[in-house]
């Protein structure tokens, strides 16, 4: 394998040997291993007690059935998983996904990558990931309760606030977040409100989680900016996606002075020159439920839609891919360079195909990866932990500036990382590097567990 010293390679074609099939899960581990050379020489340590090996492989991993009954009174049988990855630093904290596309290749690749974004986050939470391959598109509000029932009816015996604290991903968000803590509650007799996080704010919720993923994407892309003298001040953004992180990246670009011109759906994009107008996008999505395509209608005909085609193709200097995993490959990345855009930064999880980190580099974009311009979303739930624990909640004020604090703090630790291992300005280095070395030193303490 291209890119990995020897005894990386070793550790990576083991992985490869061991999780057969697991396509993203072997992408996410190619992607650290590939940063960890210089680690491995300046610290034999870590190789002599095996801690990357140990992080490859999940600590538990559970699957489970999850069956429930349809509005028609059928029964469907969909697969539940929970990937307890690593908890050297914390409970195992990370989202739940509900998704046709959801397999335990994916829970892992996710719960990987978990790992390391908790710890840049510098709060004492480990990594874990879940979910499973319902798909909640179309599905009542009766059937969308009836299978988190039933989901958390097997999950409520894995976790805890002290064990492990799932939260939201894609294709769950406050309502399903609030029946899985309706079936907690109930199955266990217990309040126990650090338990979950996205939790709404009357019941246990912390300020600025619905925003904080968006927010803390956009808050990282402002230091990147900062960074080399500039700002987000009439600059053309695109992001890809419509659902929670998309949204409140654009609420917050458009805050900081910049234009977002385009984002999608998987039906298509859209483009509106004029600036994507969120109330309309905020209803359309949040309350409706419905898709991208309507949105030119709802806009007065001020938007065009396009079906299928690719979200990039729309000029920009900033690109914020904020939807799925490998939603933007070489060719896209192509395109983004010839468009002139100078930053990409992941609000989603792994969204760049190593195609396109590659064209990125060689072009000089600066790339920022998921685990740390995503961050701020697992952080904040860390925030909602610790208002859990002491009873207490925080002004949205007081939350926004934790958050920016976070990130402006990951974001120097990245650049400082990147520095002290010989990739200056490599925010991939400075990400895989800074998060390994806080995990791999307590797992070192812990001993071989
Ligand atoms: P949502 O379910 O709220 O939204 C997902 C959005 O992405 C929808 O607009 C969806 O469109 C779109 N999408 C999905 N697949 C594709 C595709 N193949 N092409 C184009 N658009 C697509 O999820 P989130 O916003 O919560 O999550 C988005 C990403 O951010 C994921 O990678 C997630 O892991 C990551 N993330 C989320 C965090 C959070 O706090 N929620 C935190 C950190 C990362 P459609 O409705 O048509 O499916
Ligand atoms: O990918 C992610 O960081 C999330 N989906 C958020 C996890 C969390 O526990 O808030």
């Amino acid at each position: 394998m291209p890119g990995l010293d020897e005894k990386l390679r070793d550790i990576h074609d083991e992985v490869l040997r061991r999780n057969p099939g697991e396509t993203e899960f072997h992408q996410a581990v190619h992607e650290v291993l590939s940063s960890l050379g210089p680690v491995v020489a300046k610290h034999p340590e870590y190789a002599d007690a095996a801690v990357i090996r140990r992080l490859c492989e999940p600590e538990r991993q559970v699957i489970f059935r999850v069956p429930w009954v349809d509005d028609n009174g059928q029964v469907q049988i969909n697969r539940g998983f929970r990937v307890e990855f690593n908890s050297a630093l914390g409970p195992y904290k990370g989202g739940l996904r509900f998704h046709p596309t959801v397999y335990l290749g994916i829970v892992k690749f996710l719960g990987f990558e978990q790992i390391f974004k908790n710890a840049l986050t510098g709060m004492p939470i480990g990594g874990g990931k879940g979910g499973s391959d319902f798909d909640p598109k179309g599905r009542s509000d009766g059937e969308v309760m009836r299978f988190c029932q039933s989901f958390m009816t097997e999950l409520y015996r894995h976790i805890g606030e002290h064990t492990d604290v799932p939260a939201g991903d894609t294709g769950v968000g406050a309502r399903e977040i609030g029946y899985l803590f309706g079936q907690y509650k109930r199955i266990t007799n217990r309040y126990e409100s650090g338990v979950l996080t996205g939790k709404g704010l009357t019941w246990g919720g912390s300020q600025v989680r619905p925003e904080a993923t968006g927010y803390g994407t956009v808050f990282f892309t402002d230091e990147i900016l900062k960074a080399r003298g500039d700002s987000f001040e009439g600059k053309r953004v695109v992001v890809s996606g419509s659902g929670n992180v998309a949204l409140y990246a654009i609420e917050k670009v458009h805050e900081f002075g910049g234009t977002v011109v385009a984002c999608s759906d998987s039906g298509g994009h859209i483009v509106d020159e004029r600036g994507v107008d969120l109330a309309v996008l905020k209803e359309l999505k949040q309350v409706r439920r419905g898709r991208i395509a309507e949105y030119p209608e709802l806009r007065g005909g001020a938007a065009r839609y396009i079906a299928g085609g690719s979200v990039w193709d729309v000029p920009c200097d900033i690109a914020l891919p904020c939807a799925t995993q490998n939603e933007l490959n070489g060719h896209d990345a192509a395109t983004l360079v010839g468009n002139g855009c100078a930053i990409v930064a992941e609000g989603a999880n792994m969204p760049c195909t190593p195609d396109a980190i590659r064209v990125l580099a060689e072009a000089k974009t600066v790339f920022a990866p998921g685990k740390a311009a995503n961050a701020g979303g697992v952080a904040t739930s860390a925030l909602e932990m610790q208002q859990n624990a002491s009873r207490d909640s925080w002004s949205f004020e007081h939350t926004e500036q934790r958050l920016a604090e976070i990130m402006r703090g990951i974001h120097d630790r990245c650049l400082e990382t990147a520095e002290a291992y010989g990739s200056p300005g490599d925010y991939v280095a400075g990400a895989n590097i800074a998060g390994f070395i806080q995990v791999a030193d307590a797992m070192l303490a812990l001993g071989v567990i």
